[in-house]
């Protein structure tokens, strides 16, 4: 989709908060032992926006800057987030179809999955249903915290995690999986939410969900 941000009024924004270009990567090394979250969505659907965001202040600081188009990832990368008063190792993962191989290779200290959609591809809704249904079935995910996040929520006409809800209710009664019986997945640690990258708040906001899941 490649669109970019049309930063919107919100009397929300911090007077700060405006976007600019990131010029630092924080690196593990900084860190003790950080939680792990899976970062999974298809290409363009906001994965690395959404890190960027997260990136943005640490103890209690704008550390870094705000790249509005960021390149396309090409690989797994761990990038360090603050959710809360947490930091978090965030696994922004390619959404590339040829790289979405990539994915479930290293699945070790995960303890939340995140799931980005992008509010405005209609288009690419039943691709995305699949390769949701196809995560929600990794073995090693089962366990996990499932988080759902509708992207792009400033965008005229998004997708709205209602509709959404709807739409994958019924998918899930056309899939086998659910005809099994049950749902693909635990109805007590999952959620489906919504953000937008032009409200850093509510980015902040949903991922936040996670902070009593971990
Ligand atoms: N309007 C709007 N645009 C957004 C939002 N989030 C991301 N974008 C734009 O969507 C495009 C893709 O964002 P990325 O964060 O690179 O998407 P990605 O999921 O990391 O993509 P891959 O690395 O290819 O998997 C960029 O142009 C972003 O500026 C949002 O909330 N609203
Ligand atoms: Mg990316």
């Amino acid at each position: 989709m490649g669109s970019g941000i049309t930063k919107q009024p919100n009397i929300n924004d911090a007077p700060n908060s405006s976007m600019r270009k990131q010029s630092t990567a924080l690196s593990l090394k900084d860190k003790n032992t950080p939680g792990s979250i899976l970062l999974l969505g298809l290409s363009s659907c906001g994965k690395t926006t959404i890190c960027m965001i997260l990136q943005r202040f640490e103890d209690g600081k704008e550390i870094n800057e705000y790249v509005p188009q960021p390149p396309p990832t090409t690989a797994p990368c761990s990038r360090i987030c603050h959710i809360g008063e947490r930091v978090f190792e965030v696994k922004d993962c390619p959404g590339n179809h040829r790289l979405r191989t990539s994915w479930f290779c290293d699945l070790a200290n995960i303890q939340a999955v995140v799931f980005a959609v992008d509010g405005y591809d209609r288009l690419r809704l039943p691709l995305c249903l699949n390769e949701i249904v196809r995560a929600l079935g990794a073995p090693e995910l089962k366990p996990l915290p499932f988080m759902i996040l509708l992207t792009k929520q400033d965008l005229a006409g998004a997708i709205t995690p209602t509709i959404f809800e709807g739409h994958f209710e019924s998918f899930l009664a056309q899939n086998t999986i659910a005809k099994c019986g049950s749902k693909p997945y635990s109805t007590d640690r999952f959620c489906i939410k919504g953000c937008s990258a032009a409200t850093p708040e509510s980015v902040h906001t949903a991922m936040s969900w996670v902070l009593n899941e971990t």
